[in-house]
């Protein structure tokens, strides 16, 4: 008898490409049948056949306070009763805004989109049209959504120009950014003392969470703040993923870096699509209908979407919360780590925040090419005999998990529990 999962995916594929809407749920880098969820409640999922899983995703980051929070719920439930959309300026839209601002102190403006790749798209133009220059940087695995000038890998060889990472992305396009190595100081002021006065933007992920995670080195930081000084460029933070995770003030607080602009989404919108970015008043202010660098969107600020960020911003703010989740995934992260070595295997961890890295190797990586030396398949066995043993880990070996608010240290604990059996038969 074949589960619901499995009739789901089959019918799925024969009218969605692959039979997801973003391919990372497909489970093609570990394998298997993804799983269709029906219910989510606090730390819990539910599949399609009703099997209960810890979840350790949060859809990505954005259910912080756990799946179908009263207070996010109820949110939703009155502001649709008020009315789904329309098109026009709301005082919630305001009130969000200015919840971001007070949050986020290198917010001057800010303007509402609908996803992150909106709100890093939209960031680069703001800074191309307030720079006048074109050539953008970014980092190799790390990910801001897909625009065409973001799809891009590393030039080959000596080329620093970009080469497109997705076909359909015009070579001249990728040529306009430049792809450098992550945690690379040196490597970036070399480029900046050559290229330097024609780069528009800078655009880094503060925690990179696209490539497992990869903590920022201090003198990295230093840097992108420093050079884009000098040169005039304007350096994007990449928060979609690190904004209201790993701080209430997100990693620029957490580390102590000031952006030019950043980029915010998942848990500000609450699982709902609402995502923005903002900054520098000077810059902010050539975005029509003031400037002349164009953006638009039908269902930005949506009052639903607003509704569910607010409620959940609200939340966060609660005395303690960070230190909760912090512990939480600290304690996730050293248990693992401590079972996997009482059997020998190398396997390391680390946690920022509510973010976590699970990495089966000696050491912890700090580059893109450490990522990629750590032992892929290994984290597939692990991840499968985890989703069996009703845990639901990224279903890849290059993202970030995600612990709620919702966790208590008991889910912790069996999840180490789990582990260290997995573990124990482990050749
Ligand atoms: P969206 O367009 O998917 O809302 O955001 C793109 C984005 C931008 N910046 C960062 C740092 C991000 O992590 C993301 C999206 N993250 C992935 C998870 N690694 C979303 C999951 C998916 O692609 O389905």
């Amino acid at each position: 008898m074949t589960s619901k999962n499995d009739q789901l995916f089959a019918s799925s594929q024969k009218l969605i490409p692959g039979g997801v809407n973003s391919p990372v749920r497909a489970f093609r880098s570990v394998g298997g049948t993804p799983l269709f969820f029906q219910r989510g409640q606090g730390a819990y999922v539910w599949d399609a056949d009703g099997k209960r899983y810890t979840d350790f995703v949060g859809s990505w980051g954005p259910m912080i306070v756990g799946h179908c929070h009263p207070d996010v719920v109820k949110a939703v439930q009155d502001a649709a009763a008020q009315g789904l959309g329309f098109g026009a300026p709301t005082a919630s839209e305001l009130e969000i805004a200015e919840l971001l601002c007070k949050l986020l102190p290198s917010l001057e403006m800010v303007r509402l989109v609908s996803s992150g790749t909106e709100a890093t798209m939209t960031a680069i133009r703001l800074a191309r049209g307030f720079t006048g220059r074109s050539r953008i940087v970014k980092f190799e695995g790390c990910y801001h959504g897909h625009s065409d000038g973001l799809l891009v890998k590393a030039g080959s060889g000596a080329l620093t120009f970009g080469q497109p990472s997705s076909s359909g992305v015009p070579a001249e396009i990728a040529a306009l950014t430049t792809v450098l190595d992550y945690n690379d100081a040196a490597g970036l002021e070399k480029y900046f003392a050559e290229m330097g006065n024609e780069i528009a933007a800078v655009i880094v992920e503060p925690v990179a969470g696209n490539m497992n995670l990869i903590v920022p080195k201090p003198e990295f930081l230093k840097a992108l703040r420093d050079l884009c000084t000098k040169y005039g460029a304007v350096l994007i933070l990449d928060e979609v993923m690190t904004g209201f995770r790993v701080s209430l003030q997100g990693a620029q607080g957490y580390y102590g870096i000031k952006p030019d602009l950043v980029t915010l989404g998942k848990v500000m919108g609450g699982g709902l699509p609402a995502a923005a970015f903002g900054g520098r008043r000077d810059i902010m202010q050539c975005l029509a209908p003031l400037g002349a660098v164009y953006q638009a969107g039908t269902l930005s600020g949506n009052p639903i979407a607003v509704a569910a960020g607010m409620a959940t911003l609200k939340l966060v703010q609660a005395e303690g919360f960070y230190e909760n989740l912090s512990a939480l995934a600290k304690q996730l992260t050293e248990g693992l780590t401590a079972a996997a070595q009482k059997h020998g295997i190398d396997f390391c961890a680390q946690s920022v925040g509510g973010m976590f890295g699970l990495y089966f190797s000696k050491s912890l990586p700090t580059s893109y090419a450490e990522v990629m030396s750590c032992d892929k398949e290994a984290f597939n066995r692990f991840f499968h005999a985890m989703l069996e043993a009703g845990f639901y880990l990224a279903p890849s070996a290059f993202e970030a998990g995600f612990v709620s608010a919702a966790h208590t240290p008991a889910d912790i604990a069996a999840t180490i529990a789990a582990a260290d059996k997995i573990f124990s038969a482990w050749k």
